[in-house]
């Protein structure tokens, strides 16, 4: 086996402390998707988007990564060929725990974005509506978060690592969101065993070789062994 091609979901840093997004009392119950993580709902009140990231970025700098991070990092050292990691997640955790090939599809808390030219740079730990971009000086700096309707980042690479996936395990994530939800499928395609790790069966679970159920704390590191 030559490639693994790993993808997370905020289950994975459930037990580091950071809520997810679709579970009771997530952060879908506590505020209403398209006020926060949508283009429009920016337009209309950044302050209250600045304001919702700026409090997960607070949150974010504190947490530590989990077993299951932790597991991936040694994956990575151990493994005799390629691990790619594709977070949905906008923490660091992956990066905390020691990995080192991971591709962040759905942006990053740390950085912001220029959303004039598109210039990214790291985020201050608190951002305010009118920040100035340093490449434009333009005042429209913006969390760099990849919003609904928005492209996810690296689509390209993302596909070429499908199609050469040996082994592809998705990890905490519901299968709620495209095109991650379609990465199953694709890796199918291309001849991937898969494997699902969550505490229950995913929307796209039924598309998998195998499933193992359980906190990926602790489904991982055995996994790993
Ligand atoms: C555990 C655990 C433990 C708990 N151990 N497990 C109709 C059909 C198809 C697509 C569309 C459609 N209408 C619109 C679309 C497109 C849209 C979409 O998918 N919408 C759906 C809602 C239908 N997608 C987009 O707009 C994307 N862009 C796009 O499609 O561009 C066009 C394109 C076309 C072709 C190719 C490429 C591109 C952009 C999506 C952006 C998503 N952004 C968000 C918010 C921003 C980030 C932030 O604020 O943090 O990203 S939404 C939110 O959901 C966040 C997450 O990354 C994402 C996925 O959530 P995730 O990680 O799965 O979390 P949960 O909470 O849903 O699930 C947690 C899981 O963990 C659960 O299963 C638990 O059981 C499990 N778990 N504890 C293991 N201890």
């Amino acid at each position: 086996m030559r490639k693994i091609v790993i993808l997370t979901g905020a289950g994975i840093s459930a037990e580091s402390g950071l809520g997810t997004f679709r579970a009771e009392g997530g952060l879908w119950a506590q505020h209403r998707i398209e006020d926060v993580a949508t283009p429009e709902g920016f337009a209309r009140d950044p302050k209250l988007v600045m304001e919702f990231y700026n409090a997960r970025r607070a949150q974010a700098a504190e947490a530590a990564p989990n077993e299951g991070h932790r597991a991936l990092a040694r994956l990575e050292q151990d493994f005799d060929g390629e691990v790619v990691v594709v977070t949905q997640n906008v923490d660091d955790l992956h990066e905390k725990a020691g990995s080192r090939k991971v591709m962040h599809m759905h942006g990053a808390l740390k950085s912001a974005l220029c959303a004039t030219c598109d210039h990214r740079w790291p985020a201050p730990l608190v951002m305010a509506p009118g920040d100035a971009c340093p490449a434009c000086e333009r005042p429209t700096a913006r969390p760099d978060i990849v919003w609904f309707g928005e492209m996810p980042y690296d689509m390209d690479e993302i596909f070429e690592h499908l199609a050469g996936a040996d082994l592809f395990a998705s990890i905490g994530t519901s299968g709620n969101v495209y095109p991650a939800a379609g990465f199953v499928a694709e890796a199918r395609r291309s001849g991937a065993r898969t494997v699902e790790f969550n505490i229950e069966p995913s929307l796209v679970g039924s598309q998998f070789d195998d499933i193992r159920i359980g906190s990926a704390s602790q489904t991982l590191p055995r996994w790993v062994e």
